[in-house]
């Protein structure tokens, strides 16, 4: 795209560069360069100039930008197409409308802001505008439904390495898709997929980081148990790098799961995890169990050892850490 070539070209030379450089460098007229311009500028791309010095590439603005998440990447496929949109309903409805579609694994759909994102069991997910990453995932794994778990252990593993790699937080993964910090949740991962019976046929992989939020920007109902990474660091993030590494780490470790298992991924969460050797409380549907939580299986299963001393598998549920009660 001819806007991208002029950001190249401008970032490239790290000083000013003129209009006539420019078009010569495009094989377009002065006119085009300067349209390309203000279209930049009006994205929210810093670009000074005059006249006589020519253009003076400043930086870039606070938006997930396909191009500036594309330059963390490593070459992979995900990310290879990237849909940025400002505002949508949920990125998981559009990637699984783009899934049906045909759209090939890799595809990222991201967008500034979502009218209606949601968590699991027809829950919310609060995404307002300009602060978060809301961001869907297209994968097409070989796997039967019942192994389609294990997948949400693998990005939950990736989004934790991801932001300590980019920020030196280091979240506490909750079982089974929670991150959080000091009890808070930083970030939720919704996995959604449709199949044949034996077979997937795709799946969505729906990441929510609240990144530069602060207290404010979380409805009252949110503020005791929500948090963002900037309220976590006392600085802002740039939402775009963390993006992108999410994606680098994400296809790494995506495909180390399809070659060799969960294994890798299991010693990432558990190193991650703040689960395990605690005293929890487990809400199914319908039904809640207590227990401590004393491991994760191979296909990703939490055990729990019940009051009775059996043991019980748990697949799905949401975990409630008894906070002051030791597990025995
Ligand atoms: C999740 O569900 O944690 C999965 C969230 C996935 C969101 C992403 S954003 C991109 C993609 N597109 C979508 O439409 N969704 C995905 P669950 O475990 O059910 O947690 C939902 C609960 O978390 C809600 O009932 C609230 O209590 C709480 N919550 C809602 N918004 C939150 C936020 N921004 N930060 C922290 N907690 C939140």
């Amino acid at each position: 795209m001819e806007r991208d070539r002029i950001l190249d070209l401008l970032e490239e030379a790290g000083t000013h560069v003129s209009g006539e450089q420019l078009s010569r460098g495009l094989g377009v007229s002065r006119s085009a360069v300067w349209k390309q311009i203000r279209s930049l500028r009006e994205l929210g791309y810093r670009i000074s100039g005059s006249p006589r010095s020519g253009y003076l590439y400043e930086g870039a603005p606070d938006l997930l930008l396909p191009r500036e998440i594309r330059k963390h990447l490593q070459g992979g496929t995900f990310g290879r197409e990237i849909i940025h949109l400002s505002t949508t309903a949920s990125t998981n409805q559009t990637a699984l409308e783009l899934a049906r579609q045909g759209y090939p694994e890799g595809t990222v759909v991201v967008a500034e802001e979502q009218t209606a994102g949601r968590g699991r069991w027809q829950r919310s997910w609060h995404s307002p505008a300009g602060c978060g990453i809301w961001l869907s995932l297209i994968l097409r794994p070989p796997l039967a439904p019942v192994e389609v778990p294990q997948i949400t252990l693998v990005v939950g593993a990736s989004c934790a390495r991801a932001i300590e790699a980019v920020t030196g937080l280091r979240p506490g993964i909750k079982w089974p898709n929670d991150l959080v910090w000091e009890g808070k949740k930083l970030c939720g991962i919704l996995v959604e997929m449709e199949a044949a019976t034996e077979q997937v046929k795709h799946l969505v992989a729906g990441i929510g980081i609240n990144v530069n939020q602060e207290e404010e920007d979380f409805p009252p109902e949110l503020r005791e148990t929500a948090a963002s990474l900037r309220m976590a660091l006392g600085c802002r993030v740039e939402r775009a790098l963390l993006a992108g590494i999410l994606l680098a780490t994400l296809e790494q470790d995506y495909r180390e799961f399809l070659c060799r298992g969960l294994d890798s991924s299991r010693e990432t969460w558990l190193a991650y995890q703040i689960t395990l050797g605690h005293r929890v409380r487990v809400q199914l549907r319908g039904r809640e169990l207590t227990g401590e939580a004393t491991g994760l299986d191979a296909g990703g299963n939490l055990i729990l050892r019940l009051d009775d001393g059996t043991l019980q598998k748990v697949s799905s549920g949401e975990i409630i850490l008894c906070r002051g009660v030791p597990a025995s």
